[in-house]
């Protein structure tokens, strides 16, 4: 769009197509013939667009001889009108019939937001000018006068133009004939007068102009005389210049091109640096506008949802069985953890996975996901391979960030996700005892778990990480345990990318967990609600847990595939 002219732009099609023809100026209108094609021409900062009748009706393989009904062009036009807030000058060729159905199009047209039409005085079935344009019958003068005045009778919108377009020229009738009927439409009520030619040069058109004398605006389609400069079109006064059908001509060079290069080489390679990428086409369908209305109107925005998931280490007390792939990989009654993990998000409508993995990631199953790998995973933690998904881009939707060795009931993931704050985390009210100053992620909180507290928030205060020095808070009995799993909802997606960005600089970064990343939030204002759960869970973390994970997981699958997973693990699966 044009940010000069603020006024011009605020209003209608119409009245701006109606501005373009009266003005002064030279004016310019460029074809489009689908929606795309209309998205393009306004983005080269066009102001109007010329519906061809030609290039539409190529676009739907078919010839410029009202092959495609009506009814098909204005169909086609809505998508145009859609895709592109420029006014469109349609073609209607002859009007598709007598002036009963000029006066529904007209109705039509408006309705879906057309601001013009074009109407030829030739005969309906039509021929495309340039092809044997001598041998066209033209319309009777006073039968087409009818045809405009009952166009401009049916117009709601005062603004809605009739061009009428003259074919005396094409047809070999005269200059004489040309103007006489150019006068007739004038005072039948046509907005702008087109004046065809076929001519390599402008002559004809010039001489018209010079005889038209400034009577009313005048449109030119220089098709055939296009070398002429266009500073002669200014000069002459003409109103308006049409380049009718350089899109759909470009088009089908292009894509006669590709498609042959791709015929005969077999493969993809020398084409793809010289079309436009799929993310322009992407672009071009404003594909980013549905993805902010889906963070808008999706129920809690699940569908948009994504998760991260922390899968670089082999696991510590699981060497044994960790030789040839990640502790992620490990069977489960049947099936890895990280499959485990995987079907329990996308059965929460959260899709877009990413798994960050380091050992053994070559042993990953990537059906499903997107994998990231952290290949300094051996000298670093938990948030350096959180790091590896999340930097430079942000976040994509509402993410779950989650260790990778879980199982759990389901409904603990939908509460999660469904929670409307902009951190929560799910802490096991049932494991308190931290003893055991080697285990990490207990979880001291605003308020201890009690059924009494139903429906009242409880936020986080801190969670035992594995490098710090033994905290004041952490001499108190904690109320639970993390278990691993963090919502990260709307515009807690930057601020977390913020606080990760504050511990990145830190010398420290690349021994820290996801504890310190927690605490940190915390310490730089967050609030982050808790979901107290009590047990549904189990992490794998030992040997000992492996082997229980098996009945965990059994328990959570269906009854049918229960019996069969019992049945292959019986027959040495996994270590039950
Ligand atoms: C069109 O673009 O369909 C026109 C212009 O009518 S021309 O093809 O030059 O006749
Ligand atoms: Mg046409």
């Amino acid at each position: 769009m044009n940010a000069r002219e603020p006024a011009f732009v605020s209003a209608s099609r119409s009245a701006r197509l109606r501005q373009m023809l009266v003005s002064n100026e030279l004016e310019f209108m460029m074809e489009a013939h689908n929606g795309l094609s209309a998205r393009i021409v306004r983005e080269a900062g066009f102001k109007a667009i010329w519906g061809s009748g030609l290039a539409i009706s190529a676009q739907f393989g078919v010839r410029d001889n009202n092959e495609a009904s009506w009814t098909q062009v204005v169909d086609n036009l809505e998508f145009m009108a859609d895709a592109s807030d420029l006014p469109i000058l349609l073609d209607g060729d002859t009007g598709y019939g007598n002036f009963n159905n000029v006066r529904r199009l007209v109705r039509k047209l408006e309705q879906r937001g057309i601001a013009g039409v074009c109407i030829e005085d030739k005969q309906f079935p039509k021929t495309n000018s340039f092809i044997n344009g001598e041998a066209q019958p033209l319309a009777d003068m006073d039968e087409f006068c009818g045809k405009i005045k009952a166009g401009k009778d049916s117009q709601s919108d005062e603004n809605f133009s009739i061009v009428a377009r003259v074919e005396a020229l094409i047809a070999g009738w005269g200059m004489d004939e040309a103007l006489r009927r150019a006068e007739a439409y004038r005072r039948a009520g046509a907005d702008a007068i087109l004046i065809h030619s076929k001519l390599s040069r402008p002559d004809e058109i010039l001489e018209f102009a010079r005889e038209w004398a400034g009577r009313g605006p005048l449109v030119i389609v220089p098709t055939k005389y296009y070398s002429t400069p266009t500073e002669v079109f200014r000069e002459a006064g003409i109103s308006t210049v049409i380049w009718a059908n350089h899109l759909i001509r470009a088009a089908t060079s292009a894509m006669q091109a590709v498609a042959k290069e791709i015929h005969s080489s077999q493969t993809l390679v020398n084409v793809e640096d010289s079309i436009a990428a799929v993310n322009e086409i992407f672009r071009l369908q404003d594909a980013d506008e549905y993805s902010e209305a889906e963070d808008r109107y999706l129920t809690s925005g699940r569908a948009a949802g994504s998760a991260v998931v922390l899968a670089a280490s082999r696991g510590a007390g699981l060497e044994a069985v960790t030789e040839d792939r990640p502790k992620v990989m490990l069977p489960i009654a049947g099936k890895p953890l990280l499959r485990w993990l995987v079907d329990a998000f996308k059965k929460q409508g959260v899709n877009d996975i990413t798994v960050v993995g380091g050992y053994r990631a070559d042993a990953i199953d990537t059906a499903g996901i997107k994998l990231v790998v952290n290949e300094r995973h051996a000298q670093t933690g938990e948030l350096a391979s959180l790091a590896c998904a999340v930097q430079g881009d942000k976040l994509a939707g509402d993410t779950v960030i989650s260790y990778g060795d879980l199982l759990f009931r389901s409904y603990i993931l939908r509460d999660l996700v469904e929670s409307e704050a902009a951190f929560s985390v799910v802490v096991d009210s049932s494991l308190t005892d931290a003893e055991n100053a080697s285990v990490r992620d207990f979880a001291w909180c605003s308020a201890a778990d009690d059924r009494g507290l139903f429906g009242n928030k409880v936020t986080l205060r801190h969670v035992s990480s594995g490098q710090e020095a033994s905290s004041a808070i952490a001499s108190q009995t904690p109320h639970g345990r993390w278990v691993g799993l963090l919502n990260v909802r709307g515009e807690g997606r930057e601020r977390l990318q913020a606080v990760l960005g504050q511990l990145q600089a830190r010398p420290d970064f690349d021994s820290l967990d996801m504890p310190a990343l927690l605490n940190a939030l915390i310490e730089a204002g967050e609030s982050i609600e808790v979901q107290y759960v009590h047990g549904h869970w189990r992490g794998v973390n030992d040997l000992e847990d492996f082997r229980r994970a098996g009945d965990f997981a059994h328990a959570q699958a269906p009854f049918a595939a229960t019996a069969v997973n019992k049945a292959a693990d019986a027959t040495g699966g996994a270590a039950q």
